[in-house]
């Protein structure tokens, strides 16, 4: 009898381990981060060196503060991020020079929530839009949590005024995290302080996720800042394997625990019940 339960939990143990390995849809592991320290903080204004009238990317300048960065996402660092300018007020845009890119002004914000260096967008005289790095996501699952804090300067604020924060997702799907289009600013009780603005993103069939914010105003007092950019993973909330779907609050630790616990249950069974009819 003992001898005939050898191969078969040889077996049972060789398609658990089949059964999980190759196959698991993989969690995504990794946490993203953009704190805007890694880029140098000169001081000073931009001065945007294009075509007010047409939308464009925004250039670095040397010796003003940085409004693109590659960032070091790739060995443990940074996000990198761009900027673009998109033309909404057929205004100056950023010809005039203003303070917009990295900074470490704490004139308005007091202190920053990470670190000592933000990136502030001022005065746009149209909208400027920053794209955080994209995520790869393909083959993860469960669920991302994006967050950022944002400093809205306590000024007199207009209607057309316009601060957005949102998540695409595969360069389509758009999650707002915040929009103010269709509020006057100064009605949203969000001026003068720190702000965390975050949310969370099933990642199941999502391949790309991307991070943006940006600014649309026409004065100098009117100024935004943000920093600590965290993507992060909370709990994986769907594990695929060999074709079976085990959802809701169960990782893969504990989808192992219990094969593990059913095999030795499945021994024991079978070695008492030799044990008796012998
Ligand atoms: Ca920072
Ligand atoms: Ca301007
Ligand atoms: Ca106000
Ligand atoms: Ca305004």
């Amino acid at each position: 009898m003992w001898k005939k339960l050898i191969p078969f939990l040889l077996a049972l143990s060789l398609l658990i381990n089949f059964s999980i390995s190759p196959s698991f849809a993989k969690p995504l592991d990794t946490d993203f981060s953009l704190s805007f320290e890694e880029a140098s903080a000169p001081g000073g204004q931009y001065t945007d060196t294009g075509d007010p009238s047409t939308d464009h990317p925004l250039k670095n300048n040397p010796g003003e503060p940085p409004v693109n960065d590659p960032g070091t996402a790739s060995s443990g660092g940074e996000l990198g991020f761009s900027s673009e300018y998109i033309n909404t007020r057929n205004d100056v845009g950023l010809t005039d020079g203003d303070y917009v890119g990295v900074t470490s002004y704490t004139g308005d914000v007091g202190s920053y929530p990470d670190g000592s260096q933000g990136f502030e967008l001022s005065d746009c005289d149209g909208k400027v839009v920053t794209s955080v790095q994209a995520i790869d996501t393909s083959g993860a699952t469960g669920t991302a949590t994006v967050s950022i804090d944002y400093f809205v300067k306590s000024t007199g604020w207009e209607t057309d005024d316009e601060l957005r924060i949102w998540v695409v997702l595969d360069d389509t799907t758009e999650v707002d995290i915040i929009n103010t289009a269709g509020s006057d600013i100064d009605d949203l009780g969000i001026e003068g302080s720190w702000h965390t603005g975050s949310v969370d993103i099933d990642l199941t069939n999502v391949n790309k996720l991307q991070l943006k914010f940006s600014l649309d105003s026409n004065s100098g007092s009117e100024a935004v800042y943000f920093d600590n950019i965290q993507i992060t993973n909370v709990t994986p909330n769907a594990i695929t394997f060999a074709g079976m779907n085990a959802s809701h609050d169960l990782n893969n630790n504990v989808i192992i625990a219990l094969l593990v616990g059913f095999s030795v249950l499945l021994f024991v069974g079978f070695w008492l019940r030799r044990r008796t009819t012998h």
